[in-house]
């Protein structure tokens, strides 16, 4: 039976790689905080206030700031495959909190590459590398071979650990990846971002509760997919034959716009009559456009996303309106 370590198991897409491995036969085990959340998706339920075992589940304590945790959990449990992802993800926090996103998003991934090197087990690492590292970008559309030009605190971060992947490679031979993902939500999204933010609104106001929404810039524009679909690519990096660096996008973009215009339209009303933009929600440097060409990852993995974005603002919004009406409004 084969062995996965997730860092970043209780986010959105450490949960759906969870909810993957297992469906694969792996037995998985998932690094979790003191104040982590519940485990979400098909594991709701399982607290992890302590080892949890449950079948091929195994969590534990601990946090990316602390190497003696990362490395002493892999040295235990030897695994095949490490995917790194757990992270401070979100951008706009990163201009707040400069130096701790940069000990967790990018010394973190160091920390587990090392405690890997360290170790001697010959396991396969995933890093969760990130389209922010384009940034301003210079290219359209950014590939692998797009320079990357990063903006913020969190992009800087992960340019670091991208580049600490790469040289782990090529120093010491060791199978290490970095998935390029562009933007992919899910109902699992954390509530901050900026679809979810959406949807959660557009929820509310579909059940006929007062509400405004408030938001930064509408001009930025995304390449938003489907989470499910890119953590099954991230399984397919680790069974390539070689190490190797891949991005993953659907290859359409649309502004903050034009999601709120598709969301509001879905229940019959305009977004103008409820969105209220707040000064302080723009960031101090921003990324407006990202578009991205995965067909290295459709060549040499196979993969090619099915769910755009059309599909994806109602997978969104039709999970908000079922969640709404079991837990009453929720403030944005
Ligand atoms: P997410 O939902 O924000 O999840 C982040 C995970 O990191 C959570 O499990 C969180 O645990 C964990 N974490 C945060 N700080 C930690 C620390 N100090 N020690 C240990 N764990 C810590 O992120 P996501 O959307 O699933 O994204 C997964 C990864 O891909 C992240 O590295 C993100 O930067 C990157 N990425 C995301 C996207 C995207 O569009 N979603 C695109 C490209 C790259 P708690 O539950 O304890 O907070
Ligand atoms: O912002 C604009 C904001 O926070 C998208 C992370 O997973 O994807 C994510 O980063 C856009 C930006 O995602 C609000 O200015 C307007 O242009 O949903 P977001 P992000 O910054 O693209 C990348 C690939 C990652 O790697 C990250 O970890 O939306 N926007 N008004 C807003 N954004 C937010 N959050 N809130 C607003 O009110």
């Amino acid at each position: 039976m084969k062995k996965a370590f997730i860092t970043g198991i209780t986010g959105q897409d450490g949960s759906y790689l969870a909810d993957l491995l297992l469906e694969k036969g792996y037995e998985v085990h998932g690094l979790v905080r003191r104040t982590s959340r519940y485990i979400i998706g098909s594991h709701e339920g399982f607290l992890a206030t302590e080892q949890v075992k449950t079948d091929n589940l195994k969590l534990y304590y601990g946090d990316l700031s602390d190497f003696s945790s990362i490395s002493r959990i892999i040295s235990q449990v030897r695994p095949d495959e490490v995917y790194n992802l757990a992270a401070m993800s979100d951008v706009r926090v990163s201009f707040d909190i400069p130096e701790y996103t940069g000990d967790i998003s990018g010394l973190g991934a160091a920390r587990v590459i090392e405690a890997v090197r360290q170790s001697g087990v010959p396991a396969r690492i995933y890093q969760a590398s990130t389209s922010e590292l384009y940034g301003k970008v210079l290219e359209t559309p950014q590939s692998e071979t797009t320079p990357f030009n990063p903006q913020s605190p969190y992009a800087v971060s992960k340019l670091y650990a991208y580049w600490m992947g790469k040289n782990y490679r090529q120093s010491y031979d060791m199978f290490i990846v970095n998935g390029i993902l562009f933007n992919h939500e899910s109902p699992r999204r954390g509530p901050n971002f900026v679809t979810r933010k959406i949807t959660r609104g557009v929820a509310d106001i579909a059940l006929g509760r007062p509400r405004k929404i408030y938001l930064g810039n509408l001009d930025a524009k995304r390449d938003w997919g489907y989470a499910p679909e890119y953590v099954d690519a991230m399984w397919r990096m680790l069974q390539a034959d070689k190490p190797d660096d891949y991005v993953l996008a659907t290859g359409e973009t649309h502004s903050i716009r034009e999601f709120l215009a598709e969301a509001f339209s879905l229940i019959g009303k305009r977004w103008e009559d409820y969105v209220e933009i707040k000064k302080e929600l723009f960031r101090p440097s921003e990324v407006d456009l990202l578009v991205g060409d995965a067909s290295k990852a459709k060549s040499d993995l196979g993969w090619e996303p099915q769910v755009k974005f059309k599909e994806l603002v109602k997978i969104l919004l039709d999970s908000d309106i079922e969640l709404a009406k079991k837990n009453g409004a929720e403030p944005l």
